[in-house]
């Protein structure tokens, strides 16, 4: 059974959490605790250089090191629910998006949370380096974020979904971004009515708890 290496506050790992449970593929998981510097430590280093999480390891040994390759890997292994689209215009659709959120969505915030938080002093980015925080990063990745909210709710206006007519791994995405945007004190449920009744119905979905 795959391992997934996880960490239950931080919303990359929430990601892997809740495709794995949409597609029922059962896995262990292992907390690797971001508080305490846990990801930086030789053991995660030699099995994620890249030193975060989450990550997959499969029966075979294979390390897969990121959301994307984890989301590549369970599509083509457990093709039933689809969730990177179906037909080649679906997922281009998807694939768009996806990156969209991740891209406008997530890293603005990251950008404004680990430029900002006293507790990712010198942990400005993820990896192995030490990075200074740059306060004026923190509030251009606010603004991002706020711009990109806006585009969010007007997409949302007349969709039940984020792409396609059917759930998919950019809905994740967003669900998870969205969440996440309390971290900078942003609240678009409260702020945004689109986002608001997209993210409601989603909550009907077992897996936005995983
Ligand atoms: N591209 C990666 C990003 C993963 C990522 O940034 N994970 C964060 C937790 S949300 C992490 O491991 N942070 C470690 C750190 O803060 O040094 C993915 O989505 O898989």
């Amino acid at each position: 059974m795959p391992t997934l290496y996880d960490f239950t506050m931080a919303p990359s790992p929430r990601r892997a959490r809740i495709l794995l449970a949409e597609k029922g593929i059962p896995h262990t998981t292992v907390q690797v605790d971001l508080v305490t510097g846990e990801h930086l430590g030789e053991a995660f280093r030699a099995l994620n250089p890249q030193c975060t999480v989450p990550a997959l390891q499969l029966d075979d040994g294979s390390v897969l090191p990121d959301n994307a390759a984890i989301a590549a890997w369970a599509e083509a292994a457990h093709p039933e629910p689809a969730l990177l689209g179906r037909t080649p215009l679906e997922k281009a659709e998807v694939a768009s998006w996806n990156s969209r959120i991740e891209f406008e969505g997530l890293l603005a915030l990251a950008e404004a949370m680990r430029n900002s938080a006293p507790a990712m002093k010198d942990r400005a980015l993820t990896g192995p380096a030490s990075v200074a925080q740059i306060p004026e990063l923190a509030q251009r990745g606010l603004e991002r974020a706020r711009r990109f909210l806006d585009v969010l709710d007007a997409h949302l206006a007349q969709r039940e979904f984020i792409a396609t007519e059917r759930f998919s791994i950019a809905d994740i995405t967003a669900a998870v971004m969205v969440d996440f945007a309390r971290v900078v004190r942003l609240k678009p449920a409260e702020t945004h009515p689109n986002i608001r009744r997209w993210r409601e119905a989603l909550a009907q979905r077992p897996s936005l708890s995983a």
